[in-house]
């Protein structure tokens, strides 16, 4: 069966309910997240392009240190707005580099091959499209190149810390000696800027939030009365945890796919739908230490609200803690 539907119905049969955020990215679901991207509030897309415009001279560099070919392999790499600026950086220094985009939308992909190497001519690219793990195998069948490895706009901060440590520990288990790793990752900061970002006064979250039970609906046969819920954000500046809901305003039943499954909600009843979890350096570190990896470098915007961190793929044999 369906995953999608099996992950609904598992989520709404929880208590406390949940749903996976991953599925927030429908056609609707990318075209609102291009938006918050854009928006005033939401400032972790603009302190990242800040990042790559002041540092990709230094990033190159060290991608550049050791020498020699190598293919860069960035998880999750949507329309590559953020990478394309230090992509356009590597090929003016002439680094001898493919470009492997992974991504869950065949439709990405498609756009990234055509698109990139007619805005960035001589850039070699070859789209992966499916998931992360099992695209970074086939990307290391494919070439027996040196890797680094790119995960930003701060999608690690869809895990809880314990979820970001074992996904850290996979990555690299999958990662060769001496690759590279650069994330992505947003910072703890006034609580109420990282709020704001996320309980927007255009309403792009909770439309981002609404939309999945429309695609629910549309996909799995189900009759979500989307205005009956309503959109509720926190965060803690404590655990560094910013969380959203969607909260049903009334007691209400919603039948959902061929067999009509009934779901009930009580009135006020939480569905539990992303966290967007921040770190500050010595949380990063710790993840660093936990999943094995050298930490080499860390580039900042000017407010220091947002971070890109090279990680390295220690060598096998040292066990040398930082
Ligand atoms: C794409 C996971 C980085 O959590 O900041 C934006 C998604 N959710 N607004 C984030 C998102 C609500 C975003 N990431």
């Amino acid at each position: 069966m369906d995953q999608f539907f099996l992950d609904v119905k598992k989520g709404l049969s929880s208590s406390p309910k949940y749903l996976l955020s991953k599925y927030f990215y429908d056609k609707a679901g990318d075209l609102i997240f291009e938006q918050i991207m854009r928006s005033q509030d939401y400032y972790l897309t603009r302190c990242e392009h800040e990042i790559f415009e002041e540092h990709s001279p230094t990033i190159a560099r060290f991608f550049n240190a050791p020498g020699g070919a190598y293919d860069i392999i960035e998880l999750g790499a949507g329309d590559a707005s953020k990478t394309s600026h230090l992509l356009q950086h590597l090929v003016d220094e002439r680094h001898d580099f493919t470009y492997y985009p992974i991504d869950i939308s065949s439709q990405v992909i498609e756009n990234l091959e055509t698109k990139l190497p007619e805005a960035i001519p001589g850039l070699k690219v070859k789209g992966l499209n499916g998931e992360y793990f099992p695209m970074l195998r086939k990307a290391a069948e494919l070439s027996k190149r040196r890797k680094v490895i790119l995960f930003l706009g701060s999608n690690i901060g869809n895990m809880f810390p314990d979820e970001a440590t074992t996904f850290c520990r996979t990555l690299h288990h999958l990662m060769g000696p001496m690759d590279l790793l650069l994330m992505g990752v947003d910072l703890k900061k006034n609580p109420r800027t990282i709020l704001r970002a996320y309980d927007d006064e255009e309403g792009l979250t909770r439309d981002f939030n609404l939309n999945l039970l429309h695609r629910i609906n549309e996909e799995l046969n189900a009759n979500f009365c989307v205005d009956d819920f309503e959109h509720y954000q926190t965060y803690d500046p404590e655990t560094g945890s910013c969380k959203s809901y969607l909260i049903s305003a009334k007691p209400q039943k919603v039948r959902i796919g061929a067999d009509r499954e009934v779901f009930s909600f009580k009135r006020d009843e939480s569905i539990f739908m992303e966290v967007s979890q921040k770190y500050d350096s010595r949380s990063l570190r710790a993840l660093a230490n936990s999943s094995g990896f050298l930490y080499v470098e860390q580039f900042y915007d000017p407010d220091e609200w947002f971070t890109d961190v090279l990680w390295l793929k220690r060598p096998e044999n040292s066990t040398d803690e930082i």
